[in-house]
């Protein structure tokens, strides 16, 4: 990896805790990256508390100004990597999809990595408008797709209950939207006892799974960070999509096991406590073709 490899990381931020750019940032930089991050929202706390979050979205105009801010001092351009993650709501959205097609456009190489944050285990998190978004416009600038099983259902417009559904969906959405490499970061399918990460890449020519013993509890923030150190290990691996997956997916697995283990009441992310685990994945999470 060149020195000074610089990603735009576009997702929410919560004052505490670690989802969004709180669970994507720190670990990019640990990886060696200059990251650049707008923040699409900024809660007191993610969406999942019982006593309900406090704090603003970021407007669409607002947004503007800081690609317009960005642009006019070359630094837009210094970018090559985009990490999308939690945007929530239409407008903004637009424009985010707005700024992908631009720089696109003066960087064709670009490498954007979208997790189309929407929802989780059967419940969307964001307003519906945007997901006609995501699955008819965003998706098709992806090289990198990450969504969640619940999100692939929502991508493919399918039932994704089995592993083979979700293989089908992944076929599916690479056939109408050319993206490259999709990993579902996320799965328990009728058909597996344990909790299974999907990669489906090269168009979906080739098809791999990682399987992990489930850990009790819902993590708000994984996929974060799992998109994350997917995109860091892909650039420095050079494209290896699969060992990419094997290493990113080893460190959060270690780092949720750590969490799970050591947490009294909530369930956020102890990132700073095991950071080890992000340079250094543990054991690779083996892939196995299917
Ligand atoms: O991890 C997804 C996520 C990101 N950002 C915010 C969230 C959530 C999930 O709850 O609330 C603000």
């Amino acid at each position: 990896m060149q020195v000074g490899s610089r990603v735009l990381s576009i997702q929410s931020h919560v004052v505490s805790g670690y989802v969004g750019n709180k669970a994507a940032v720190f670990p990019l930089e640990l990886l060696g990256f200059e990251v650049d991050s707008i923040h699409t929202v900024q809660y007191s706390n993610h969406t999942g508390y019982l006593g309900g979050f406090r704090g603003k979205r970021l407007s669409g105009e607002d947004f503007d100004q800081l690609i317009v801010g960005l642009e006019s001092n070359c630094l837009l351009q210094q970018v090559d990597y985009v990490l999308m993650g939690y945007i929530g709501d239409q407008t903004l959205l637009l424009r985010v999809l707005e700024a992908i097609k631009r720089l696109k456009s003066m960087k064709p190489d670009l490498l954007l990595v979208c997790d189309p944050v929407m929802g989780d285990q059967g419940k969307l998190y964001v307003s519906p408008q945007v997901v006609p978004i995501y699955r008819d416009a965003v998706v098709t600038f992806a090289n990198i797709l990450t969504p969640n099983q619940f999100e692939l259902s929502i991508l493919s417009n399918q039932p994704v209950d089995t592993l083979e559904e979700a293989f089908q969906a992944c076929i599916y959405i690479h056939t109408q939207n050319k993206v490259q490499h999709i990993v579902v970061t996320s799965g328990e399918y009728k058909d597996m006892d344990s909790f299974v990460i999907l990669i489906s890449s090269e168009w979906g020519k080739q098809q791999y799974i990682q399987t992990v013993e489930k850990i009790k509890g819902h993590f708000a923030g994984a996929g974060d960070l799992s998109s994350a150190l997917i995109l860091g290990w892909f650039v420095i691996l050079k494209g290896d999509i699969v060992t990419a997956c094997e290493k990113a997916m080893a460190s959060v697995h270690s780092i949720l096991q750590n969490t799970a283990a050591n947490s009294r009441s909530t369930l956020e992310l102890q990132l700073i406590a095991n950071q080890c685990f992000v340079q250094n994945p543990p054991k690779e999470l083996i892939a196995t073709r299917v």
